[in-house]
């Protein structure tokens, strides 16, 4: 018999992610890090269950049925089983209901669960996000009536009453630019006011709940004349007939996710508070579900370095296993350090935010978290394509081949980066997120961070870049042009320097306790660099476009 290669086994992603163990352990009061216990180890059990079931079972999709034999519309859709059993896990392990606890460590402990369940779930997180964003945009509105009405389905703990939410913005008008929406809202003869229109992406048409941004009639043109509406989609167990399904889209990855292009023709809709200013009302859906997103995307490259992982130390070439090959354990051990610092950064904003909404947070850490939400978005969509893929050339050919399950990883690591804004127009909100207090938050925060380590050089790097960052603001602060087209540059520096300075926190609490790999980790991102800082050449750009 030929040889055959054992395929690479996957750990359990909770009990042996040292990293997700001692942030947990490092950041919650005791009794809450062993009551999280359980739901984190089911989750774990999940994804080993899942990863083994995807080997086992020929892959599938969502299908749409439109019409049934008899001529009658039904926009049916069938789902994979990880949809089906979406509403159970969700709520058996309160996976959204855990972030609206009555807790500043909540967010936290929402987050542990979202990072172990992602991957298992198919991407049912994506229209978890939505609904996790639309509960906390319904909230923030103070709509008394929305609230009693949505909220209890959504943060449901039983599947019988759990309820998904879209989030209604993009159209072929108007993607990044929102303010382009096409989609009308008009008030019938008894003042309900339906929506009209075609939104082209659609990822929970399954859900029995949207938010949705429409112009009311007569408004004017602009994101500041738009209005919020929240909507249902059921009737009943019929889907409503104002709510038609055109298609599924085809697209790179997240397959199993069953993204639609639908049509309103006068579904019932309710503002959720004035009618106007719908982009500033839907701003907390945008930075939850980036949140969500950041998180989904360390959770990725966990996946990625952990088979990789695996298979370097079973894959015997040139006569040794691969781990003991020193240019490719040096590849191996790049990706972590990276992976270590993107994991740093999203999960400090997952802690953040649930500590600015209950009122834990110091004064400086609300604007700490606008600024650090779209830097951790942008920064992990990106590093996530970017380690999915390293870690695919870490097996050879068979990483190429659809059949081990590798390729997925990368086709769908690829939507981190364009889901919930691309990495420049969240370049471009990291300035909005600057104009108010500058630098100072985070330079404040990485202090703080920093305060107690023993690594100098480290923290001489860190405040080295912040410096050259914070020149260069001066420098183009009064040059738009400049500033916009630095943006991204500036953005991974900074998203750089946090994670660099959350290591050294990190490193500092973990060296205490005997454990010196977060420090090892910390040294080596530091060494691949922290400044990503340009100067814009608009002639030479202008000439290679040319
Ligand atoms: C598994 C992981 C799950 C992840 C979820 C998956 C779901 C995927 C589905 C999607 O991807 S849905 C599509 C998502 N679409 C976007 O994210 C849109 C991207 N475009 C932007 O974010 C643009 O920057 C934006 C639409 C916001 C620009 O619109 P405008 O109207 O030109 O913005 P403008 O005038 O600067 O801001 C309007 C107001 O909103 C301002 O407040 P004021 O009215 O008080 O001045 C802004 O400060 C505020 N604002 C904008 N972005 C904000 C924000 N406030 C807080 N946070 C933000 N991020």
């Amino acid at each position: 018999m030929a040889f055959l290669q054992d395929p690479p086994q996957l750990p359990h992603p909770y009990r042996s992610d040292r990293l997700l163990l001692a942030w947990l352990d490092r950041a919650l009061p005791a009794n809450r890090r062993a009551a999280l216990d359980a739901d984190l180890d089911a989750l774990g059990d999940y994804a080993v269950m899942a990863w083994q079931r995807a080997g086992a079972t020929t892959r599938r999709k969502p299908v749409l049925t439109q019409w049934d034999a008899w001529g009658q519309r039904v926009d049916r859709i069938e789902l994979t089983p990880a949809w089906q059993e979406g509403a159970a896990m969700t709520t058996r392990h309160a996976v959204l209901a855990a972030g609206h606890g009555d807790s500043e460590h909540a967010r936290l402990e929402e987050f542990a669960r979202v990072y172990l369940y992602h991957l298992a779930s198919e991407f049912y997180t994506c229209p978890l996000a939505m609904t996790d964003g639309a509960a906390t945009a319904i909230k923030a509105s103070g709509n008394r009536e929305l609230i009693e009405r949505a909220l209890p389905h959504f943060l449901s703990r039983d599947p019988a009453t759990f309820w998904l939410s879209g989030q209604w913005m993009t159209e072929t008008a108007g993607g990044s630019d929102v303010g382009d929406t096409e989609t009308r809202a008009r008030q019938d003869a008894a003042g309900q006011w339906r929506l009209y229109g075609r939104k082209w992406f659609s990822s929970a048409v399954v859900g029995e709940a949207a938010l949705a941004l429409a112009r009311p009639e007569g408004a004017g043109s602009g994101g500041a004349a738009l209005a919020l509406f929240y909507v249902e989609t059921m009737d009943g167990a019929r889907r409503r007939p104002e709510l038609i399904v055109d298609r599924l889209k085809d697209k790179l990855g997240t397959q199993e996710l069953p993204t639609a292009e639908i049509h309103l023709d006068g579904l019932p809709a309710w503002p959720l508070g004035e009618l106007a200013n719908g982009v500033r009302q839907v701003a907390p859906v945008l930075n939850v579900t980036r949140s969500w997103n950041a998180i989904c995307a360390v959770a990725s490259m966990a996946r990625a370095i952990a088979l990789a992982r695996d298979f370097a130390e079973h894959r015997r070439a040139f006569g040794r296993p691969l781990i003991e090959q020193l240019l490719h354990a040096q590849t191996l051990a790049d990706l972590q350090a990276q992976f270590e610092g993107a994991f740093a950064l999203a999960f400090e904003v997952a802690h953040l935010l649930g500590r600015v909404e209950h009122g834990a947070a110091a004064p400086h850490e609300a604007a700490l978290l606008r600024l650090l939400t779209p830097l951790a978005k942008l920064w992990t969509g990106k590093l996530a394509v970017a380690i999915c893929s390293e870690a695919l050339e870490c097996f050879g050919g068979a990483g190429y081949i659809e059949d081990t399950g590798l390729p997925q990883l990368l086709r769908d690591a690829q939507v981190y980066a364009i889901w919930e804004g691309t990495t420049n127009v969240l370049s471009l909100d990291s300035l909005r997120a600057l104009a108010g207090d500058g630098l100072g938050p985070l330079r404040t925060a990485c202090t703080d961070w920093l305060d107690g380590g023993d690594d100098m050089h480290a923290a001489s790097a860190i405040r080295q870049t912040l410096d050259a960052a914070a020149r260069w603001l001066d420098r183009h602060a009064a040059a738009r042009d400049t500033l916009e087209a630095g943006a991204r540059g500036l953005a991974f520096t900074l998203a750089r320097c946090a994670a660099a300075a959350l290591l050294a926190r990190q490193a500092s609490w973990s060296s205490r306790r005997g454990d010196p790999r977060p420090a090892a980790a910390l040294h080596r991102f530091v060494d691949l660099g922290l400044d990503r800082l340009v100067t814009p050449d608009a002639d030479n750009t202008a000439l290679l476009l040319g």
